[in-house]
Order: structure tokens, then C-alpha cells, then sequence
């Protein structure tokens, strides 16, 4: 494997910046007990090379005065950085050497890291994908978000309910982190405008502030893998603007002195943990704003540093992507900054925001597309308002009126106000009014954004609509978390697969090689002991690694269908208590999933599969066949060792409800086999390995609609099916909770009476037959390594840097720092 850059330190250097570090930075000269101090030092030897090279790619970029893409994002879930940093830097070897001269294991180090878990799920590990990506090509690219205090909750089950605590990810610092006082921003809000005449009739509108924030940077060095790049992930924390008012506090209103910084400071204080639900609070609202404000602050200060006030190339030196709709009031910031600052005329305003913004739609569930109450507008951001209210004109008689004349209700359908009781502003809408392009993140999924959810907007604008099918990195999904199938692959692949994967494709040739498949499935084994050895620790549960480790990770939610899974495992445990003796290769279930703290039902959901792995793993009639584990604090650095383990990956969503998925992505690329629906990027992965290589059950998008056309009613499939039946009976009895029946019955209430809004009885007796079919293809050990084999080869169409590359292209259009001369 050629390495194009060489390295930049030895293992002795490396070791001796260690002890410099632990002497001079930690004072901590007894070492040898305190593996945390070691790994700041680490930390600290790694960050000399990062920030020479940070510096190297700023200064290239300046004096290029290169284009760049902002990156906004309300979540970026990063996990640890130091073994990322290290492959990256291509330091690995030379750290670990390092290390174990020092007495230490380089993994054990590792241990010692905290996740950098600024995201609830997908869509904030995407972001983070990203980074990677962009910086391994070597983009002009910074990534923007928020400092939050506190990242996702820390999960724990007590007897089987999921309990939160507070993730402390920056209690003692980060070291992969560094203050920016000189890019500090100052942000108002709340107030009032007010319109003053000019002398020439035209007005100007002045916006008085009520309150100032101050926002405070910190950067985050993001290192490309083997590139010449250090990008960095400017994150804002939230503070008082004037620490405290001294003439309160010496009066002795020490507590009102205090409650104005405490109010400043909780605007950055913590990630709101609800995935794919717009949970309405004004809190929320005003973390949005924050982080568009200063992002958006931040971007017209490095372009003015360059280009002073000629406005002129504004739009070919930036573009700006809305990772959803969450930074959208970056939009009617940059309109608002034009025309009140810069005294640029609306049409022209509006006119260089629909050349900067482009806009990533995430999902179509209804709960997640975002409205905020004209009234909340009205309060914070009064001027973001009134310009929001001219777009909502302009649009509505320039543009929809103009296709559409004398239609009313198609004026009322496509505005950005909605009307009703309180009025709301519909976020997504002005996201696509006001971009140059909007993507979806599958095909299917962009197909459905285009036919179902807007269809109008698509004939108003054809061409703005379009797709980029999401990636993974497989720098940390498959080179850093699996490394002992990176050795198997590169040894086979001349190539550095791990910055062009779609060279795993030769190694398809060694699908039936039958040395090959023992080395390949000796390492899947080897995988297996470790994460069995995980789960004792965590769950003390034991589990065979010669049984099928068939894992579901992901957040919990009802779309996604634990609950289907879920199912089937009562299903099976029932059909194991009638005959002992039922044939099945025995099967470890392994679920990771944290629920939103405020959503009942997945909560339960939890609850239930805790409850019933108690007794499944517990019940010596049916031979080990069967066992469930639910492994708490499911996160990155969990996923990194679950995922090299898993033999069957679930993706077994309602079709046309995931948008696209991408752990489906990570667990095939590490030779785990889908058992899914035709639901997001699984239709893509099956294009990819074959109809052969993975396990496609049930409805199909249309099928669902055809069902729905003729009334779904789920009591059908209850009063037809036996096993449905049981299981869902089952459920309220105290078999799993005893002495306590009906603690499980929420589940059977919501796919009853409650109308299974996810159809998953539809599903339930073709995802048992698909679960057949895949037990058959396990027991035949040729024919599974080749399928497995067959997956890791075929996911060359999934890492990130493709889909950066189609973003570039179609989207963005970059230049490389190497291509620029
Ligand atoms: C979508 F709308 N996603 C949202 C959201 O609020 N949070 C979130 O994580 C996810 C989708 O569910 C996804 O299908 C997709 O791959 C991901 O965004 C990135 O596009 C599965 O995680």
C-alpha cells in the first residue's frame, strides 16, 4: 500500500513528546497509574501534527482564496477522535509502539476517551462522515454547530427501564479542542423594529434588540485520512455578552446578577434528545437561531477578510448546506445582514441567498418537519419575521400565482404560512424556496420527496429536486474498528481500498476461494469472542460465538420496528417451548438503542425486550437456542464493536419511512448480511450485492399504499394469523413480569386498537419466512462466507467520499486544494 505522505514522527520521537507532554504539561510523573493522564498526553503529541498542518491548509486556502462549502448542522456525532486521528495521520503503529514502551496498551488508552456525542443518530453521524470525507479529498470545508455542555444522555437499564444521566463528555476538558476568543460573535434578540422614513420615500427598518448573547467558538480539528487536509468543526457555546452586572451584585441582588448569565449560558447547554420529532420549544428555537447567527457572522468575516466589501463574488466563494431544516433561520439571517447592514435591495438580497443556500431533507415523517408559531418568530426575532413575511409575498405572487393563476388553494398549500388557530411558519418550505438545490438521501427516498411530499415544488422548480445517496467513512467504519479484516483486504487489494473502496470489488473473486472464506470467517469468529466477552461485562449475560449474532442498532423508534423483531422472538421462543427440538441454528438477538426520554412507547418497547430476554436467557428448556441482549448506552464507540461482530444486520423499517440508513451500510461493509425492506438505501444495497447476497422481505412502498387505499385494520391479520395471536395475547398475561400481568401490553394496545401505524402485522409472517430462509443459508457455512464475503466487496457505492463527490458535483461544485496549482 503506497503512502503518499510520509510519516512525521517515529515511535521514539513519539515517546519522548509523550513524557515531555505528562512532565510538562500534566505534571504527572507517575504515569504509570493513570492511563487518563497518558492519553492527554497522546492527545496533545498528536495535536503538534495536527495544527501544523491546520495551519499549512489555511494558508493555502487564503491565498487561493479557495470556495468553500459550510457545513450547518444542529448535531454532529463524532465519537472518540484519538484512534481516527491516529489511522489518519497514519501514526498508528508508531503510537502504539509508543505506548507499549510506556507500559501500556494502546487500547486500553483509547478507553480512557470520551465520545464527542453532539447528536441524537443518523443524521448527526452523517454529518460527521462527512467531515471526514471532505478533509480526506481535501475541500475547503468547515463544519458549524454547537458546543453543547451536554451531549446525548448516558443510558442505563434499572431493571429493565431505560434511566438517563447526563453525558459529561468535557467535565475535566477536551484536548481535542481550542478556544477561538478572536472569532468571538455577538448576537441580539428579542426586541422590537422600528421603521424609519429616508428622505427619498423608501424606508428603513432598524431592529432594537432586546438582549445580547455572546458566542464563543471552539474548534475541533477535523485530519483527512492520508491528504495534505486539517478542516476544522467550529462549534458556538453560548455566554452572557457583560459577565455580570457588578452594580447588581454589589447592591445584593447577587441572584438576579447571576440569572441573566445563567439564561445566556443555557442556550448551549444541552442537545435536545428527540430524534425525528420537532418537540416545539422555545429553547430550541433560539439554539437554531444562535448557531445560524454566529455561523452566518462567522462566514461573512472570513470572506471580507479576503474580499473586503465587494460583495460581488459572495455567492462563487461560498456555499452553504442545511444539514435539514434545524439551521434554516440561516437563511432570513444572511437576507436580514444584506439588507439591514449591508443596504442591499430585497431583490438582490433574495437573489444571493438563493445562489449560497442548499438544503438535505432527512425524512418524511409529518412529526419532523419543523413549524414554529408565528408568535414565537414574532418574540425573538421580530426583523427575521417581517423579512420572512416579503419572501412568503414575493413568492406567493411572483412565482406560485404566475404557474398557478387564480388558484387559492394551491396558494394555501405551498405557503410558508400555515394558516389555523396559530399561524406557523413551515421551515422545509422556505428551505425549498429559498435553495438552489434540495436533496434526498436514497433514491427511493428522494423519489417519494419529489411525488409525495412536494410535488408542487417540483413542478415549480424542475431540476431543484434532486438525490445523493448517503455514505459512510470506511476510514473509521471499517480500517480503525475492524483492523483485522483490514490486514485480510489489504493483502488482497493493491489499492488503499480505504480511500477508494469500490476496489473491495476484486475481492469478490475469492467469494468461493475456499481459504479465503476460513481466513474471512476465522475473523468474523475472532470478533464475535470479543463482543461476547462485552456483553458478559455489560449485561452478564453469555452468549455462544457460534450462535447468530443478529444485531439491531439504531435509535429507537416505531418506524424502525424493534417491536417487529421483537415479535419474532416470541415467536421463536414460542415455537422452541412446543418442540425443543425445532430446527434453528441458535441465534443471539443484540439490540442497542437509546429512546427520546419523553417518547412512552419506545420506552416500553425497551422495557419489553429487557423483560422478556430475562426470561428467554434464563430458560434451560430450550437449549441456549435463543438469547436476547439489550446492550446498554448505545453509542459510536459501542457500534465500532458491535458492528465487525455482526452476522445479520435488521433493517426492517416500514418501507418509505427511512430515509435512507446507514448503518445498514457500516454492518454489510464489515460482511453482515440484510435482512430488510425495500425501504431507503437497502434498495440500493441490494442492487449492489445481488438478490442472492441479502434477505428483502415483505411490503414494498406501494404495496403499503394499496393496503391503505383499502383500509388497513390489523384485527385481520390478528383473527388470521395463529402465531399473531399468541404472541400478541401473550403479552398481557405475567409470563415475562410475574405478578404483574398487562406490564407488557402497550405494545399489543398500539398494534391493535391503536392501529399499527407502522403495518407491522402486514409484515410480521414474511419477515418469519425471510428469517427461515436466512437460518438455512447460516447452516450452510460455504454459502454463508460467500455471501458475506459478497457484501464487504459490493459496498464500494457507499463510503462518504462518493457521496461528497456527488454532492461537489452536482451541488456544491468544489475544487480540491491539489487540483487548484
Ligand atoms: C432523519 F429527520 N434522520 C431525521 C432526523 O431528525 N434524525 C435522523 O437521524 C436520519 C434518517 O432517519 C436516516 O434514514 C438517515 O440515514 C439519516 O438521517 C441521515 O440522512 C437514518 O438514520
Amino acid at each position: 500500500m503506497a503512502t503518499a505522505i510520509k510519516k512525521p514522527l517515529t515511535a521514539a520521537q513519539f515517546k519522548k513528546k509523550v513524557l515531555q507532554h505528562l512532565n510538562f504539561t500534566s505534571s504527572q510523573t507517575d504515569y504509570q497509574q493513570d492511563p487518563t493522564a497518558v492519553l492527554r498526553a497522546v492527545c496533545l503529541t498528536v495535536n503538534e501534527v495536527v495544527y501544523e498542518k491546520l495551519t499549512e491548509t489555511n494558508q493555502y486556502h487564503k491565498e487561493h482564496k479557495s470556495r468553500s462549502i459550510n457545513y450547518l448542522s444542529l448535531e454532529y456525532l463524532m465519537g472518540r477522535m484519538l484512534s481516527n486521528n491516529l489511522h489518519n495521520l497514519d501514526l498508528f503503529d508508531v503510537a502504539q509502539k509508543a505506548v507499549a514502551n510506556l507500559g501500556f496498551e494502546i487500547e486500553d488508552i483509547f478507553e480512557e476517551g470520551h465520545d464527542l456525542a453532539l447528536g441524537n443518530g443518523g443524521l448527526g453521524r452523517l454529518a460527521a462522515c462527512f467531515l471526514d470525507s471532505l478533509a480526506t479529498m481535501d475541500f475547503n470545508a468547515v463544519g458549524y454547530g454547537i458546543h453543547y455542555e451536554h451531549g446525548l444522555f448516558k443510558q442505563q437499564f434499572h431493571q429493565g427501564r431505560q434511566i438517563e444521566t447526563p453525558d459529561e463528555w468535557r467535565e475535566y476538558g477536551n484536548p481535542w479542542e481550542v478556544c477561538r476568543p478572536e472569532a468571538v460573535q455577538n448576537i441580539p434578540l428579542f426586541g422590537h423594529v422600528e421603521t424609519i422614513a429616508n428622505t427619498d420615500g423608501s424606508v428603513k427598518k432598524v431592529w432594537h434588540s432586546g438582549q445580547t448573547i455572546k458566542g464563543v467558538p471552539w474548534d475541533v480539528p477535523i485530519v483527512g485520512y492520508n491528504s495534505k487536509t486539517v478542516n476544522v468543526l467550529r462549534l458556538w457555546e453560548s455566554r452572557a455578552s457583560s459577565h455580570f452586572d457588578w452594580e447588581q451584585f454589589n447592591s445584593g441582588d447577587y441572584q438576579d446578577a447571576h440569572s441573566a448569565q445563567n439564561h445566556a449560558e443555557t442556550i448551549s447547554k444541552v442537545l435536545y434528545p428527540n430524534d425525528e420529532t420537532d418537540a416545539g420549544k422555545e429553547l430550541r428555537f433560539i439554539q437554531q437561531y444562535f448557531f445560524c447567527a454566529c455561523s452566518v457572522k462567522d462566514i461573512i468575516k472570513r470572506y471580507s477578510q479576503q474580499h473586503g466589501n465587494d460583495w460581488s463574488q459572495f455567492a462563487d466563494k461560498v456555499a452553504i448546506q442545511l444539514n435539514d431544516t434545524h439551521p434554516t433561520i440561516a437563511i432570513l439571517e444572511l437576507m436580514r445582514t444584506l439588507i439591514d447592514e449591508y443596504d442591499f435591495a430585497w431583490l438582490d438580497a433574495f437573489a444571493m441567498c438563493r445562489k449560497v443556500f442548499a438544503y438535505t431533507n432527512h425524512t418524511l415523517l409529518p412529526e419532523a418537519l419543523e413549524k414554529w408559531s408565528v408568535d414565537l418568530f414574532n418574540k425573538v426575532l421580530p426583523r427575521h419575521l417581517e423579512l420572512l413575511f416579503s419572501i412568503n409575498e414575493y413568492f406567493l405572487n411572483e412565482e406560485v400565482s404566475k404557474m398557478w393563476p387564480g388558484n387559492d388553494q394551491m396558494r394555501r398549500r405551498l405557503s410558508l404560512i400555515e394558516e389555523g388557530e396559530t399561524q406557523m411558519v413551515r421551515m422545509a418550505h422556505l428551505c425549498v424556496v429559498t435553495s438552489f438545490k434540495v436533496n434526498g438521501v436514497a433514491q427511493i427516498h428522494s423519489d417519494l420527496v419529489k411525488s409525495d411530499l412536494f410535488p408542487e415544488f417540483d413542478q415549480l422548480y424542475p431540476e431543484k429536486l434532486t438525490n445523493v445517496t448517503n455514505g459512510v467513512t470506511p476510514r473509521r467504519w471499517l480500517k480503525a474498528c475492524n483492523p483485522e479484516l483490514s490486514k485480510l483486504l489489504d493483502s488482497k487489494v493493491k489499492v488503499d481500498w480505504a480511500k477508494d473502496l469500490s476496489s473491495l470489488s476484486s475481492v469478490a473473486k475469492f467469494a468461493d476461494d475456499e481459504k479465503f472464506q476460513q481466513k474471512f470467517m476465522a475473523i468474523k469468529h475472532n470478533n464475535k469472542i470479543k463482543l461476547a466477552e462485552e456483553i458478559l461485562a455489560s449485561t452478564g449475560v453469555e452468549v455462544s460465538p457460534d450462535a447468530i449474532f443478529d444485531v439491531q442498532i439504531k435509535r429507537l423508534h416505531e418506524y424502525k420496528r424493534q417491536h417487529l423483531s421483537f415479535m419474532h422472538i416470541l415467536a421463536l421462543y414460542r415455537r422452541l417451548l412446543a418442540d425443543p427440538d425445532y430446527d434453528m441454528h441458535p441465534r443471539v438477538y443484540i439490540f442497542g438503542a437509546k429512546a427520546a426520554p419523553g417518547y412512552y412507547l419506545a420506552k416500553e418497547i425497551i422495557y419489553a425486550i429487557n423483560k422478556v430476554a430475562d426470561k428467554v436467557n434464563n430458560d434451560d428448556r430450550i437449549k441456549g437456542k435463543l438469547k436476547v441482549v439489550f446492550m446498554p448506552n448505545y453509542r459510536v464507540t459501542l457500534a465500532e464493536k458491535i458492528i465487525p461482530a455482526a452476522d445479520v444486520s435488521e433493517q426492517i423499517s416500514t418501507a418509505g419511512k427511512e430515509a435512507s440508513g446507514t448503518g445498514n451500510m457500516k454492518l454489510a461493509l464489515n460482511g453482515a448480511v440484510t435482512i430488510g425492506t425495500l425501504d431507503g438505501a437497502n434498495v440500493e444495497i441490494a442492487e449492489e450485492v445481488g438478490d442472492d447476497n441479502i434477505f428483502i422481505f415483505g411490503n414494498t412502498v406501494d404495496d403499503i399504499k394499496a393496503l391503505e387505499a383499502n383500509g388497513y385494520n390489523p384485527y385481520d391479520y390478528y383473527n388470521n394469523d395463529e402465531e399473531i395471536k399468541a404472541c400478541l395475547d401473550w403479552l398481557h398475561t405475567d409470563y415475562f413480569t410475574p405478578g404483574k400481568p398487562g406490564e407488557l401490553s402497550a405494545i399489543a394496545h398500539s398494534l391493535l386498537d391503536g392501529g399499527d401505524p407502522y403495518r407491522l402485522l402486514a409484515d410480521f409472517a414474511d419477515y418469519a419466512k425471510a428469517n427461515i430462509a436466512l437460518d438455512k443459508a447460516y447452516k450452510d457455512k460455504a454459502r454463508w462466507a460467500r455471501m458475506a464475503i459478497i457484501n464487504t466487496a459490493k459496498m464500494g457505492k457507499f463510503t462518504s467520499d462518493r457521496s461528497i463527490q456527488d454532492y461537489v458535483d452536482n451541488i456544491w461544485k468544489l475544487t480540491p486544494m491539489s487540483s487548484q496549482g
